[in-house]
């Protein structure tokens, strides 16, 4: 099946008992059993829950994977792939990722004895320089959180190949629709799901998606024991949110595409990173391994900090918030919002200036969102 028939079809057959077009929330933490340990298969709902299996089956479907591990929230998702880990382990990941993953391995994973090698992998040759025998994971996102910045997943797939270290990518920049790293030959791909797969900015969740047995039935253990699993109500939304998720990324690929050409030929503007402009220093590769892109876009302003205020407050259809891929188009100061968490000499190596502007460009009507960048841009 293609693409937007598994997102409106698969783990979601009419409901056996009634008929029910749409999968029920099973809003039940427990199911009764005839005998001690008879049962239909389902005992307690961290350990399963029908609404959160048709959300798990669904997204694997639409990764083009086998086995769908949902959690509470990306980060929760992100978290639990960090218990496969054991003092002394080491990883090796993109610099450039969400500043909530940045703290996470840095403030909590850090203190348990797992070695974390922060690398520059839009040049593979930076991986392959700190992966050594005790390297058991290549973290990656691909398009980067702010930047943009694009990893070869072929060639990091080929340099994993024959060590011990399993490939993660956190996927959600690009969402399934445009990208499917498990193509590639990675072991697991991670979205925050609170973003283009709900796709309403209306609830949080995670999800990691595999395609080997062994490997998910360690996240699965896991998934039971740390216990971080979203509740059947966000599950529901989720899943309804994913129904349209082929739809809506053309319509904002379509729109952001058209913000970033605008934006690219405006004068208060400095530059403009978006990985399907030709401009962008991996447009070839963006080609190579994504369909299209999402509507993300880094602008750099030609201004400083007050300039980057007084645009961010003159905007009235983009909304001044953290978060990203829904049908509103939001807009970000990372520096000062989503990166704060990342250390002051960090984010100037990487570029995260005060004059850097994150926008999420929704799928409202184009003319709107280009008239509320024309009047912002005008205070800058
Ligand atoms: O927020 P949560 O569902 O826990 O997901 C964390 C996460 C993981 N990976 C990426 C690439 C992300 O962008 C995020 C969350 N990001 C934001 C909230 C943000 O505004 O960038």
């Amino acid at each position: 099946m293609k693409f937007n028939t598994r997102a409106i079809h698969a783990g979601q057959a009419p409901e056996e008992k009634t008929g029910a077009v749409i999968v029920p929330v099973f809003q039940t933490s427990t199911y009764a059993q005839q005998s001690p340990g008879v049962h239909t298969g389902f005992e307690y709902s961290r350990t399963h829950n029908p609404t959160r299996d048709a959300l798990e089956e669904c997204i694997a479907a639409l990764e083009g994977g086998n086995y769908g591990i949902a959690f509470a929230s990306g980060l929760a998702a992100e978290d639990t792939i960090m218990h496969l880990l054991e003092a002394g382990d080491e990883i090796v990941c993109t610099d450039d990722v969400y500043g909530g993953t940045y703290r996470q391995f840095e403030k909590v994973h850090r203190k348990t004895g797992l070695v974390f090698h922060w690398v520059d992998s839009t040049n593979p040759e930076n991986v392959a320089r700190v992966l050594n025998d005790r390297t058991r994971l290549i973290w990656i996102e691909t398009p980067t959180n702010p930047l943009l910045k694009l990893t070869d997943l072929a060639a990091i797939v080929e340099m994993a190949r024959g060590t011990k270290a399993l490939v993660a990518v956190d996927n959600t920049f690009a969402s399934p629709f445009f990208q499917s790293p498990l193509e590639f030959g990675v072991d697991m791909v991670v979205h925050s799901t609170t973003k283009y797969v709900g796709g309403h900015s209306d609830v949080v969740g995670g999800i990691v998606v595999v395609k080997d047995e062994a490997l998910r039935d360690r996240l699965k253990f896991l998934q039971n024991a740390v216990g971080a699993v979203p509740g059947p109500w966000d599950s529901w939304l989720t899943l309804r949110g994913a129904k349209t998720l082929g739809i809506r990324m053309e319509r904002h690929f379509q729109n952001a595409m058209a913000v970033a050409r605008h934006l690219e030929g405006h004068p208060k503007v400095a530059s403009v990173v978006y990985p399907w402009l030709e401009s962008h220093p991996q447009h070839e590769l963006a080609k190579r391994q994504m369909r299209g892109m999402s509507g993300m876009i880094t602008v750099y302003l030609d201004s400083d900090l007050n300039g980057s205020r007084r645009f961010l407050e003159n905007l009235k259809v983009f909304t001044l918030a953290e978060s990203l891929g829904g049908v509103e188009s939001l807009i970000e100061h990372p520096a000062i919002m989503t990166h704060a968490s990342v250390p002051p000499e960090v984010r100037q190596a990487l570029g995260i200036h005060d004059t850097l502007i994150r926008l999420s460009v929704g799928i409202e009507d184009i003319e709107d969102l280009l008239e509320d960048l024309d009047r912002g841009l005008q205070h800058v």
